[in-house]
């Protein structure tokens, strides 16, 4: 076993190790003080959307048990912790009347958060989008982005104060082509007119976004998440290069290239860009304004072959076989190499600012026995993707802070609660919370975390 100590002492002193979760996932509460449903409560309800009907009712109860979940993370000895705001808490029908009683919770979590001395990193939206506002077309409606803008501005106003960082979104690329042209998550659309109006729109509400933290809130640094996907040709074919490449600008880029470069992929734009909605004079410029951070996702890489069907429709990839024999208990290839790879070649590719692993974790299934949870693959996960992140630093990669994913187990959208990736494990029957082996392990390395190499603190 990795020894966590040692680990540790790879990073420099003002690195930031930290905890992560969402709103939809974790809090439960859903006809609570004002709330009203959101996208996924709707979706979750429908049969067949979401493995055993399971939904975000009660969750982790953690809008009633927040303080004790709170003492959980200033135990295991964690400094960050990164949470979503829930929009239909604060603006239950997503235009039109703030609700105080939504401001009050996450008032009372950043107090608790300060009190106990954990920095705070929100996200404004982790896909639960008010589900009024799919009466006028959801992301697939220009009029979403601006009112994003103005809920940011409400959370910002009556919050950044005491934030250390926000991101805008989590993951547009699951909002985006998840959501609207595959059909998994809510609102399940399968449809590429849909999906390409969800994307200029989902980008545009970022940086409208961005627009309304410096307006309200500028001393809080702002930023964007994506869960950019390491493209990998399933093999060393010209056709599968060329696949790689515009897998890469249809996973990657069409968010990458407006935000850090104020255009869209160009052979994107040949293949799609006429079913795109009208991209108005100055978008581009609200989009492709600077942030201060972005934060990026990793869980495994993406491998693709070239679909030789005719007339496939862009990217015209299908999937390659994993190399790597290991899998999570969701399917999904354990990899490492592939973070250190991508994050070296979005770095060649575009100008970013300073990073943080805001999601890294494993999903596996195991259940408490005799008082513990022996995840020993977790734990090996996680070690083997955390000293990926110290050979980054060491090589001179602006990385400034880790998130596990996550803190607890939690509802994994569309696999429900059957798909654990907590650190602390919940028995959704009790609520009781059993911290898991790798919670410990990692507890381990952030308490000895700031006892390591300071050298850039
Ligand atoms: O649970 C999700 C999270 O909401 C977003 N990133 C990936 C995680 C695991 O699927």
């Amino acid at each position: 076993m990795i020894d966590p100590k040692l680990l540790a002492s790879r990073f420099p002193g003002d690195f930031t190790f930290g905890v992560a979760t969402a709103s939809f996932q974790i809090e439960g509460a859903s006809r609570t003080d004002g709330r009203k449903p959101s996208i996924w409560d709707a979706f979750s309800n429908m049969p067949g959307r979401v493995h055993g009907r399971h939904n975000g009712d009660v969750a982790c109860d953690h809008y009633n048990r927040w303080e004790d979940d709170l003492d959980l993370i200033k135990d295991m000895g964690v400094s960050a912790y990164r949470f979503s705001i829930a929009w239909p808490r604060i603006i239950p029908d997503g235009t039109g009347p703030i609700n105080e009683k939504g401001l009050d919770f996450y008032d009372r979590l950043i107090d608790g958060l300060k009190a106990r001395g954990i920095k705070a990193f929100a996200t404004l939206y982790h896909w639960d989008l008010p589900l009024t506002l799919m009466g006028d077309g959801g992301w697939t409606a220009r009029s979403t982005a601006y009112a994003f803008q103005r809920y940011a501005k409400v959370v910002m106003a009556r919050l950044g104060d005491r934030l250390d960082a926000v991101a805008t979104f989590n993951e547009p690329w699951c909002s985006v082509w998840l959501s609207h042209l595959y059909g998994v998550h809510a609102p399940g659309e399968r449809n590429m007119d849909a999906a390409l109006h969800a994307l200029h729109y989902t980008n545009l509400a970022h940086g409208l976004g961005i627009d309304a933290i410096r307006q309200v809130a500028p001393q809080v640094p702002a930023g964007l998440v994506l869960n950019a996907h390491e493209v990998i040709p399933g093999s060393d074919s010209q056709a599968d290069r060329a696949a790689a490449e515009r897998a890469f600008q249809f996973h990657n880029g069409v968010f990458f290239d407006p935000v850090f470069k104020g255009e869209y992929p160009a052979d994107f734009l040949s293949a799609l860009g006429t079913r795109m909605p009208k991209i108005e004079a100055g978008d581009l410029e609200v989009i492709g304004q600077k942030i201060d951070w972005w934060g990026l996702n990793y869980y495994t890489p993406m491998r693709v072959a070239d679909d030789p069907t005719p007339g496939a429709e862009f990217p015209a990839t299908v999937a390659a076989p994993p190399v790597s024999k290991v899998k999570t208990d969701i399917g999904w290839e354990v990899y490492a190499p592939a973070l250190k790879s991508l994050v070296e070649g979005l770095y060649k590719r575009y100008e970013l600012p300073v990073c943080y692993i805001t999601e890294n974790g494993a999903c596996y299934n195991m259940e408490v026995e005799h008082g513990v949870v022996d995840d020993q693959q977790r734990l090996d996960y996680y070690a083997e993707h955390i000293g990926v992140v110290a050979d980054l630093i060491e090589d001179g990669y602006p990385m400034r802070g880790y998130f596990a994913w996550s803190l607890m187990d939690n509802f994994e959208w569309a696999e429900g609660y059957r798909m654990r990736f907590g650190l602390v494990h919940v028995d959704y029957g009790t609520q009781v919370r059993t911290v898991k082996k790798s919670g410990q392990w990692y507890g381990e390395l952030a308490v000895q975390f700031p006892k390591g190499n300071h050298k850039a603190g």
